[in-house]
């Protein structure tokens, strides 16, 4: 199973120029991506950040890592990045939601990719359909895709993503991340370049922490 380690960021019209800019930079291609997302009426899943979707005709369960259940969310959170771990083994998937619904009759249905009566009998409905157009680039060395994506409702966002597996190097794909936001110039959220500009000393200090480098803090305050 993969652990999803991802950013998002808003895209600008430079988005494009920038990533033809960054050296090692490859074009993996587009494709246009159709999403449905299913849950009860009474959000079971959703509410517990899990996302059931179907996508080229497969089933997909994202759903919060371990940690994130846990409340640990670690530095992930802290540098913008989100974690799922992505489940696609349908037999997996349909265990996981009936453990959330709690339906206590067994659903009888078999659970191929064709036969959709087990959403029925947990009583999953569509609740979100679009597509997305889709421009994917990998630096392929670092491990590391970039989406632009464009949704049919008007919305375009990118993504930064590294896939590790369950267990897996954490530090290393936020380190990942970092260094790739860096390139493309993306900026943190509005108070570390508040931070940034205006109180310098104040930043310098919140990223030795965040980093857990106290040896550098203590230092620092000298
Ligand atoms: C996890 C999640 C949702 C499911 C869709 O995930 P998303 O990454 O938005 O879709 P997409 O198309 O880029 O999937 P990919 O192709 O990368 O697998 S919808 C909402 N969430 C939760 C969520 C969250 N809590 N915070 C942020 C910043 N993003 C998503």
């Amino acid at each position: 199973m993969s652990v999803e380690v991802e950013r998002k960021f808003s895209c600008s019209a430079d988005t494009l120029k920038k990533l033809e800019e960054i050296g090692g930079m490859l074009c993996v291609g587009q494709q246009q991506i159709h999403d449905q997302y299913f849950d009860t009426p009474e959000f079971h899943l959703t509410l517990r950040d899990m996302w059931l979707r179907k996508r080229k005709g497969c089933w997909e369960l994202k759903c919060p890592t371990a940690e994130a259940q846990s409340g640990k969310q670690g530095e992930a959170a802290a540098s913008l990045c989100t974690r799922y771990k992505e489940i696609t083994s349908l037999p997996e998937i349909h265990l996981r939601v009936k453990e959330v619904i709690k339906q206590d009759r067994e659903s009888e249905a078999g659970f191929s990719q064709e036969d959709e009566s087990w959403l029925s009998k947990l009583d999953l409905v569509c609740f979100a359909e679009f597509t997305t157009a889709r421009r994917s680039f990998t630096l392929k060395e670092e491990g590391v895709q970039i989406d632009l994506d464009q949704a049919d409702f008007g919305y375009h966002v990118g993504e930064i993503e590294v896939l590790i597996s369950e267990g897996g190097d954490e530090q290393a794909a936020l380190e990942k991340i970092r260094k790739t936001a860096e390139k493309l110039g993306i900026l943190k959220g509005k108070m570390d370049v508040y931070l940034k500009r205006n109180h310098p000393e104040h930043y310098i200090i919140l990223h030795l922490y965040k980093y857990g480098n106290k040896k550098g803090l203590i230092y620092y305050k000298r």
